[in-house]
């Protein structure tokens, strides 16, 4: 494309999508995420990177997810998918962040140093999938997106109202066709598909039962559940909350962040003692579930507990398949349960990886494995199989003896049941039941695999957040000067004490953790850090207080 016809991408931001904040914007953990209000030029300059992104990568297909994910309502945000389904690159998130923050007038220009850059061959053909959540504001920025392919003579493919892991899968998909068919159906097919091909290999027995209560968030999630409902025959029988009527909030004391941060059950849902309920966050990448006892406490069953599921499952699995020479691994975040990693090392006797926060971090470490579990403590994850486990299974499926070939055929449905690209809540949703179908257990004989360390987080606002660096994967700070001995000397009281501070990537503040023997003592420590915190790096507002 010659320069002269990157006009149409200044004439477009002018009188489409002008840029009319001057506020900084930076592409974080999850992408660009602010008030829905400061975004249509940031999207719509996304549209231009992503065509660009697209012919880097050879005309292959790159996403596009207009959501804020558990933010509340008024927020929104843009991010991008790569061509195997997973997150934009690292390295171009420096080119997110220069695109989307230069003025209008500098657009044109930017935009042709960019291509420069990054030599993107522009006369190749480009084409970007787009998705959004169900925030009222989606549709106008979805638009901004699709103006902003447009503009550099990319084609777009808009999906509408799809969840997070839903676009991921139909990017992977449209640039493999072996990965299945990238349509919402082929998701369906695929996900769906294979939970209801294990119900001859797996019947109902012992403590589980079909009924699964869930809280959609007022989300994309729950809809898309109560489409799935219709087609599970019995198999499963959801009892859908929170799905966006009767005047349900998005995320708004509900969902998967609220439930794990607050550790209290959501508004919306009714409740049976020991029934289990899974709760999903506004755009369907994460999942927790938990259940109520018949004294009404609440018991969570957060990401730590499904890696650890899933995880001991696969081993049973690989184990009975005799597949031998496959390594499976788990990792996690320095959020992890205490307790979860020591279980998984000591009990599972499987190898852990801990790195920092973010999935994209979380995700490719998972790929050094053959099977790769990895989860957030917050819900976010999945498990990814090598070339080599899925041959492997296969052959076995097909030519074992009998006993190999059972558990590798369960195997080969539990893969595809499996959503590779990307954490996602309703595949996370069908694995885990099929865990428990296996084994017949309900919600007590999962509890019992180990005992949670009690644990907080808290939020700290400081001026400005980048002055606490960490390493370590994030487990000790480096910067400022003397908050980490602060921390260790405020540690060392406690019993089985952990706590560490960082930067969120998503929302102006340090975010606080702490661990210890009880949860009066891990609000207490949880509250002293957050008190270092703010006299070390510049807090601002109210000093945070200690639990009366
Ligand atoms: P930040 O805001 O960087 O802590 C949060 C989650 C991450 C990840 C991203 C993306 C926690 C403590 N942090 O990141 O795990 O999921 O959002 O959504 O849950
Ligand atoms: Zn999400």
């Amino acid at each position: 494309m010659p320069p002269s016809s990157l006009r149409v991408v200044y004439a477009f931001a002018r009188e489409m999508h002008p840029k009319t904040s001057d506020v900084f914007i930076q592409y974080g953990t999850a992408g660009f995420r602010t008030k829905a209000n400061l975004l249509e030029h940031v999207v719509y300059r996304m549209g231009l990177l992503a065509v660009i992104r697209s012919r880097v990568k050879n005309g292959r297909t790159i996403g596009m997810m207009i959501t804020a994910s558990h933010n509340l309502e008024p927020d929104n945000g843009v991010k991008l998918v790569d061509p195997d389904g997973e997150m934009l690159e690292q390295s171009w998130e420096e080119i997110a962040t220069r695109l989307a923050n230069v003025s209008d007038n500098d657009l044109e220009s930017t935009t042709e140093q960019v291509i420069k850059q990054v030599n993107a061959d522009m006369s190749l053909k480009a084409s970007v999938f787009i998705g959004m959540d169900t925030r009222y504001t989606s549709p106008r920025l979805a638009a901004a997106a699709a103006n902003g392919v447009i503009a550099l003579k990319g084609t777009p493919k808009e999906f509408g109202i799809v969840t997070t892991p839903m676009l991921h899968f139909c990017v992977k998909c449209r640039n493999d066709n072996t990965y299945g068919t990238p349509t919402e159906e082929g998701y369906y097919e695929k996900i769906v598909g294979a939970f209801k091909n294990i119900r001859d290999k797996l019947p109902v027995y012992g403590d589980y039962n079909t009924t699964l209560y869930v809280d959609g968030a007022n989300g994309v999630g729950g809809k898309k559940l109560n489409i799935i409902r219709k087609s599970l025959d019995g198999e499963l029988d959801l009892n859908l909350y929170n799905l966006g009527g009767n005047g349900g909030k998005l995320n708004l004391n509900c969902g998967a962040d609220f439930v794990k941060v607050s550790q209290t059950p959501p508004v919306g849902v009714e409740h049976a003692p020991f029934q289990r309920v899974a709760s999903l966050d506004g755009d369907g990448d994460r999942i927790v579930y938990y259940y109520l006892d018949d004294k009404e406490k609440m018991h969570l069953l957060d990401g730590d507990r499904i890696a650890t599921l899933l995880a001991s499952y696969v081993t049973e699995l690989l184990r009975a398949s005799e597949a031998s020479g496959l390594r499976l691994g788990l990792v996690q975040t320095a959020y992890a349960n205490g307790a979860s990693t020591r279980y998984i090392t000591e009990e599972l006797k499987v190898p852990v990886s801990c790195v920092k926060t973010g999935v994209k971090h979380l995700h490719h470490a998972a790929l050094a494995y053959d099977v790769g579990v990895y989860f957030e403590a917050n819900g976010h994850g999945t498990v990814v199989y090598s070339k080599a486990a899925k041959n492997a299974i296969s052959k076995i499926a097909q030519e074992g003896e009998p006993e190999q070939r059972k558990a590798a055929q369960l195997l080969q449905n539990f893969i595809d049941m499996t959503n590779e690209t990307v954490g996602d809540a309703i595949s996370d949703l069908f694995l885990v039941e099929t865990v428990l179908r296996a084994r017949g257990h309900g919600v007590r004989q999962w509890m019992e695999a180990y005992t949670d360390l009690p644990c907080r987080q808290l939020k700290v606002t400081v001026q400005d957040r980048n002055a606490i660096s960490t390493t370590d994967a994030e487990r000790r700070c480096t910067a400022p000067e003397g908050l980490q001995s602060k921390i260790d000397e405020l540690v060392a009281a406690y019993t089985s004490g952990r706590a560490f501070v960082r930067p969120s990537g998503t929302e102006d503040v340090v975010r606080v953790y702490s661990e210890a023997d009880t949860q009066e003592a891990a609000d207490k420590l949880a509250a002293e850090v957050a008190q270092a915190v703010f006299d070390l790096a510049g807090g601002v507002g109210e000093r945070p207080a200690l639990p009366a």
